[in-house]
């Protein structure tokens, strides 16, 4: 199983009409605000680190790829940051729409941010009730380990809470390192291909499964892929880059 290395090769406008996609792989990305999710989903699809991105956005992004020669169509749902309320964490409804629709969940937080891991429990727990019987394949990603004078997330903590939740752990730099950042999202994708793809026909109801759900046309759709749109922010923050360069 071999995912293509370099993103940039692939084709970068969304699935088209004529397109024969085998597979799509659908992933919700989620945890606190500011922990670098848009960051970390930017930086799998497209290689780049940006640094200044929409706050709360929750876009879907979407890519072709290729997986040992078969076509697959990786979804990515970035989400707002979870909400602290008096009784705890809460996720808006259409973040709950998303750990319903995805295949997998990608749980983050920052090294640098106490409380987006205390949150992580929480938001296991948040997943597991959204996903009913049949709990959807977890990664925890640890983010900003660059950030080391900053870091209030002892190294060993976090693969300890992984162990806890049966999930796999990574520390990734969104801004540093592209490589980790691919490898764990690549393992994740390796791991959803390996699965099964699910029944789709609406009639076969006896068999239904939590898969079968997410997928549900029912569920309300997240924004429509927007690479393109994604491009032209990058050419304008790169332009508006040049600019405080050109005036300093
Ligand atoms: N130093 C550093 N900064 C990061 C990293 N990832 C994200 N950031 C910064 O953290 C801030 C919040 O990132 P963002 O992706 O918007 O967080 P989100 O609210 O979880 O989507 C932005 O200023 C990013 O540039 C990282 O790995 N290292
Ligand atoms: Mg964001």
């Amino acid at each position: 199983m071999r995912l293509i290395h370099n993103m940039t090769t692939i084709a970068e406008c969304p699935a088209p009409e004529y397109s024969v996609t085998n597979r799509s792989i659908k992933i919700a990305v989620i945890g606190g605000s500011g922990v670098g999710k848009t960051a970390l989903v930017v930086r799998f699809l497209t290689r780049r680190f940006i640094g200044d991105y929409e706050r709360n956005a929750g876009n879907l992004y979407s890519r072709e790829v290729q997986v040992d020669g078969e076509q697959v169509t990786i979804q990515v749902q970035d989400t707002p940051g979870a909400e602290m309320t008096d009784n705890g964490i809460s996720l808006p409804e259409h973040v709950t729409c998303s750990i319903q629709w995805a295949d997998a969940v990608v749980l983050v937080y920052s090294v640098t941010d106490r409380c987006s891991f205390d949150q992580i429990e929480q938001l296991h727990q948040l997943v597991a009730r959204a996903s009913g019987a049949n709990m959807p394949p977890v990664i925890l990603l640890a983010n900003k380990s660059d950030m080391v004078h900053l870091r209030r997330v002892d190294s060993q903590q976090g693969p300890l809470l992984a162990t806890t939740l049966g999930c796999s752990f990574y520390e990734v730099s969104a801004s540093e390192d592209y490589s980790q950042v691919h490898g764990a999202f690549h393992r994740l994708c390796c791991q959803l291909s390996k699965q099964p793809p699910p029944v789709s026909s609406p009639s076969n109801t006896s068999t239904s499964t939590t898969t079968e759900k997410r997928r549900s046309p029912l569920i309300p759709r997240p924004k429509s892929p927007n690479m393109q749109d994604l491009k032209r922010r990058f050419k304008q923050v790169l332009s508006a880059k040049v600019r405080t360069v050109t005036s300093v």
